[in-house]
Order: C-alpha cells, then sequence, then structure tokens
C-alpha cells in the first residue's frame, strides 16, 4: 500500500527510524530513513520521510509580536545581538515532510548524504555510457510523471497545459512537490513535457532547434501563470534544467529567483532555460556536439562508469 490519501499523522507516529541518511544545516532538512507499517498484518515496508522548514511569508515576519512566543538572549555586543527564539502556534505550516514510501534501495541511494565528484561527458562518453544507462531506465520510475499527465495524480493541480499535437511537443505546469503551495518566497513549480506520439525527449541532450517553440513557450508561460497566480514579476524567477536529471523525462524547473541556495541549482547541475535556448539559437545541434560537466554523487548509476571513463576525457 502506497502512502496517500485517507492517511494522517498516527501513520506518521508509527514510522521507525533506522537511520537518519542526510541533514542539512542551510535548506534546514534532515531526511530519515526507516520503515511504516503496509496495513497488512503485522508487516512494515521501507520509508523514506524528508523534513524540511518552511520559510517564512513576508507578512508574517512583519508581525514579530504575533509570531513569538519567546526569546533568549545569546549574546550582545555593541550595536549588535542575537537571540534564539520559538515560535507560537500558527495558521502556516512550520514543516513541509515528504513521503517516499514504499522506497526503493535506488530511493535510499538518492537520498542518502554521499561525496560528489565532476566529471565531464564528450558525445561519444553520452552514446556509449550514458545513453545505454537512461534506455534501461525501468518505466516505473516516471509512473509519477505518467500518472500527471493522464490526469490520473494531482489533476486539480494542473496551472496550465498544452496537448502535444502531431508533431509538435506540449507541457503542462504543476507545483512541484518539493513546495507547500503556500509560501511564495519559495514558490517551485515544474513543467513535464507532453511528447507526441513515437516521439520522446528524455534530457538536456535531446534537445535541437525544433524544440525552441516549446522551449520559449514554457518560458513565457510559467512567468504568466507566476504572475497571475502569485504576482512574481518579470525577471522574478529561475528556469532551469537539470543535468544528469533525477527522470529521464524532460522537464523545466521554474523556481522563485530569491529562493538560492537549493543544491540542485548549483553549477555543475543547473541550467538556465534562457541559456539553452540561446544555445539552440546558434546551433540547432549544439547538444550533440558539446561536452558536458557535471557533478555526479558516488552513490549514482552513472559514478563507476564515468569516473572510469574520465581518463578518455582531454583535460585542458
Ligand atoms: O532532479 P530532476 O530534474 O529530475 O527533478 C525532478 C523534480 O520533480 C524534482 O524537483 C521533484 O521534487 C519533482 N517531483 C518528483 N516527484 C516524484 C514528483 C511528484 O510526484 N509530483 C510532483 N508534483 N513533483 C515531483
Amino acid at each position: 500500500m502506497a502512502f496517500g490519501q485517507g492517511q494522517d499523522l498516527s501513520v506518521l507516529a508509527a514510522f521507525k527510524l533506522k537511520e537518519i541518511i542526510n541533514e542539512d544545516p542551510i535548506t534546514h532538512s534532515a531526511t530519515l530513513l526507516g520503515t511504516l507499517p503496509t496495513g497488512k498484518d503485522d508487516e512494515r515496508d521501507q520509508a523514506i520521510i524528508s523534513l524540511q522548514k518552511t520559510a517564512f511569508d513576508a507578512e508574517e515576519v512583519g508581525r514579530l509580536d504575533g509570531l513569538l512566543s519567546s526569546v533568549k538572549l545569546l549574546e550582545s555586543n555593541d550595536i549588535y545581538s542575537w537571540l534564539l527564539g520559538s515560535l507560537k502556534p500558527r495558521d502556516a505550516a512550520d514543516l513541509k515532510i515528504n513521503v517516499i514510501f514504499p522506497a526503493t534501495e535506488v530511493h535510499v541511494r538518492k537520498y542518502t548524504r554521499q561525496n560528489l565528484v565532476l566529471v565531464r561527458e564528450t558525445p561519444e562518453l553520452y552514446t556509449r555510457i550514458v545513453e545505454p544507462y537512461i534506455v534501461a531506465f525501468p518505466p516505473s520510475r516516471t509512473e509519477w510523471v505518467q500518472n500527471i499527465l493522464a490526469h490520473k495524480k494531482e489533476a486539480h493541480k494542473v496551472l496550465y497545459e498544452e496537448p502535444a499535437e502531431d508533431n509538435k511537443f506540449g507541457f503542462l505546469i504543476i507545483p512541484d512537490m518539493k513546495w507547500d503551495l503556500v509560501t511564495i518566497s519559495s514558490l517551485y513549480l515544474v513543467a513535464l513535457v507532453h511528447a507526441p506520439r513515437g516521439k520522446a525527449l528524455r534530457s538536456l541532450r535531446d534537445l535541437r532547434s525544433e524544440h525552441l517553440p516549446l522551449l520559449r513557450s514554457i518560458k513565457v508561460q510559467g512567468a504568466r501563470v507566476a504572475k497571475e497566480r502569485w504576482g512574481i514579476q518579470d525577471g522574478g524567477l529561475r528556469v532551469f534544467v537539470h543535468y544528469q536529471p533525477s527522470y529521464y523525462h524532460f522537464h523545466v524547473h521554474i523556481v522563485n529567483a530569491n529562493y538560492t541556495g537549493l543544491p540542485g541549482q548549483s553549477v555543475g547541475q543547473a541550467h538556465l532555460l534562457d541559456d539553452i535556448i540561446a544555445l539552440l539559437e546558434l546551433d540547432g545541434e549544439i547538444f550533440t556536439k558539446l561536452t558536458l560537466s557535471y557533478n555526479l554523487g558516488e552513490q549514482h548509476g552513472l559514478y563507476v562508469p564515468m569516473q572510469a571513463a574520465q581518463r578518455e576525457v582531454l583535460s585542458y
């Protein structure tokens, strides 16, 4: 049984911790590995629970008297003072909780803190190592994407949709599961591509000049939705693509420009959509020619083969 509708705090309270697999003081988050009951007899299955403290709402922090229940002075020096405070019970949620249940070993590897290395991927290494890895990716890993595209899940949350036509790619825009749906300063949407029959768009590497209308439309509609729904003004969004992504069904991240410092926004993973469009305008085949550099965690499925192949990549 998957974790979902009809389940509440009592199910989370039944979580048995095995290990804290990640902690990040910058993003105020922790990732727990443990087990949850499956609902069948006394059976339990592996679960990953990520906890992240939610960001403040600008309005909320303006009313400190309503926000704080107590404060304690830590130190004071000249005009500088630092204190610790506790929040009053408030309407806004304090935590964003993500549950993966049942979680596979691949999920555990993905969410476990790991060392990163930077690798260079030539077009030849893409064809020899990365493309076979993508092709072997089990379809079950992108079941959640198919559920959204078929309106079987999260349908009420679709913000904009262009269906695919004969030869034309479409897409939809939906809140990312990382977003709490209320805190505008951490607004996080994702655009998922609808591919026309017989055509797949897996990653940055597959982009050609024929995809320029799709990419421009994602940019325009993402900005329009964020402006109309959440008042985000022009230039207020960071729109980017991951390479390597976690899922090989092309998607674009649409994030509040002020929500900085997330691991997935670092050099070595995020490519601005505007830069991708500019590159394709210069050369529609550029992603068949470029050597791309990116970071890989030591638990990533490409880590071993790409590390081994690095001596073939000319360093300069
Ligand atoms: O790293 P990558 O570029 O592949 O990012 C995938 C994005 O999809 C992440 O930002 C996830 O938070 C988001 N995401 C993953 N899942 C499983 C879901 C989901 O089920 N629903 C929604 N709305 N977003 C998801």
